[in-house]
């Protein structure tokens, strides 16, 4: 599938599912939340960029804190592996089995709990949809601290998960910051309850950021995941993110309906800047005062301020339409790097060099964090393509101290990548975490870490 190979045996220790296990998930969950149907789960077995497939004949879909519990009790005792599943739409390859694991997906623990209109704290299942969070926290007159192009179908919970980054972090920073508590369920199904609506506590080890980006390798997410949303006041700038010229001719191609705000000239860089401030008229006019400055001192040839809402989501239809358009326009290999900004694009531009006229090499994203998403694109997988970037980006992001995963975590795609970005010690130190938590190694096998140091 694709045309990458992982090299990972099945784990031998696994059990195969019998009729057996079927029939006490049943029982568990009612005959309907145990999916066998070969259309569902040939949906749930593919990535988003239909990349990655596994051979999954199992899909669990439970509906509160206790059925994922005695799922994974029942899981642990039988050495059935499982991968945890959200929206799927991570882009590591994560999210789907390697081989026959039972997938779980939260999906169905979509309420939210409370929101606290004194302290901005929001109390949610994991399931629930970003987007839905963030419309729900809009009309109470807050903001989600959180936002990115999937969120119409990614899940809180797998953001959490993934530690996503997305479009306000320059705003609102990380995921590590801004959630208060989380429970989740351990591989032997012990429920972990570290929900806690206090914003300061120095007791102990703070266990839970344990599991904020572990990627579904150390315990499932489930109810009542705390998150802090944050009033639309204070500093008014709320995103700057940047494409180059290839990423807008990309999404000019290959979306309908987009255009190009600015007139045609070649312009090689364009940056979006959002600004989200107390007072509208008073943003406005700050906004447009650096346009001008910025133009009259050369830095920026031309820019457009957006006249509304309409105009505005348009412009960000431009940003967060690549990785769409990339996809409808063949194959994709993609890097998710954190490098210093000065050096950020001379990546890109040693690229193209590396690969000449065989590949499209796109670079953009948030400048604000210095994560740069290289793309490149080809017409089909060809692994003499690869052979020209792996293991050279890696190795040139790490000489510069960079990481290999800034927000997209490491999935199947980059489990066997992890020392690129940490030193031998830390990924022991990982290692021993990862066999405490989960002794028989069934959760989300074959991922993040190195398999085969995994299974010593
Ligand atoms: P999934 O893809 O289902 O899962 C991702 C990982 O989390 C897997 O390892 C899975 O096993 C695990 N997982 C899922 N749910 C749980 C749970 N409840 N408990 C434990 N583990 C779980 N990422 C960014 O950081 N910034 C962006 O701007 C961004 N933009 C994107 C734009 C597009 C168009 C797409 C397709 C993806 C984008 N992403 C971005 C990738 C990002 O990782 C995911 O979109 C999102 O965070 C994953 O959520 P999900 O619910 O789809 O999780
Ligand atoms: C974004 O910022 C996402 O648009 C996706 O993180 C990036 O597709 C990508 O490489
Ligand atoms: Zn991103």
């Amino acid at each position: 599938f694709g045309s990458t190979t992982f090299e990972v045996q099945r784990n031998p220790s696994f059990a195969t599912l019998n009729s057996e296990d079927v029939n006490r998930f049943k029982e568990m969950l009612g005959e309907k939340n145990v999916i066998e149907d070969e259309d569902r789960l040939a949906t749930a077995n593919i990535d988003w960029m239909r990349k990655y497939k596994g051979f999954s004949k199992l899909l669990l879909q439970p509906k509160s804190t206790q059925e994922v519990s005695e799922i994974l009790k029942y899981c642990n005792s039988r050495c059935l592996a499982v991968v945890p599943q959200g929206g799927n739409t991570g882009l590591v390859g994560g999210s789907v089995p390697v081989f026959d694991e039972v997938i779980i997906n939260i999906g169905s623990m979509n309420n939210i709990i409370s929101l606290d209109k004194v302290s901005g704290i929001l109390v949610c299942e994991a399931g629930c949809i970003l987007e839905n969070l963030d419309s729900f926290l809009l009309n109470e007159g807050f903001i989600m601290p959180l936002d990115l192009g999937a969120k119409g179908s990614c899940q809180i919970g797998g953001n959490v998960s993934t530690n996503a980054g997305g479009l306000r972090y320059v705003r609102y920073g990380s995921l590590h910051g801004s959630i208060l508590g989380l429970e989740v369920v351990q591989a032997n199904g012990t429920v972990l309850d570290m929900l806690g609506t206090i914003r300061k506590d120095s007791t102990g080890y703070d266990l839970k950021q344990l599991f904020i980006g572990s990627e579904g390798s150390l315990g499932i997410i489930t109810k009542k995941l705390l998150s802090e949303s944050k009033r639309k006041l204070g500093e008014v700038l709320s995103a700057f993110e940047f494409l180059d010229n290839q990423s807008m001719d990309m999404v000019l191609t290959y979306l309908d309906g987009v255009r190009n705000p600015l007139p045609p000239s070649v312009h090689n860089f364009y940056v979006l800047i959002e600004t989200t401030g107390s007072n509208e008229t008073h943003d406005k006019e700050k906004l447009e005062a650096f346009l001008l400055h910025s133009m009259e001192s050369g830095l920026i040839s031309d820019g457009v301020v957006a006249q509304d809402i309409n105009q505005a989501s348009s412009f960000w239809r431009i940003r967060e339409g690549i990785t769409e358009a990339l996809m409808k326009a063949g194959a994709v290999y993609k890097y998710d790097l954190s490098l210093p900004v000065e050096k950020m694009y001379n990546l890109v531009e040693k690229m193209r060099i590396r690969l000449g006229q065989r590949a499209k090499v796109l670079g953009y994203g948030h400048l604000g964090d210095a994560n740069l998403h290289l793309n490149i694109s080809t017409p089909e997988y060809d692994d003499t393509v690869l052979a020209q970037i792996e293991p050279f980006v890696y190795e040139w992001t790490s000489s510069h101290r960079g990481s290999i995963s800034a927000e997209h975590g490491l999935g199947l795609m980059k489990a066997n990548k992890i020392h690129y970005s940490k030193s031998p010690e830390t990924v022991e130190l990982m290692i021993s975490i990862k066999k405490l938590l989960d002794p028989n190694r069934i959760l989300n096998p074959y991922k993040v870490l190195p398999h085969s140091l995994v299974q010593e």
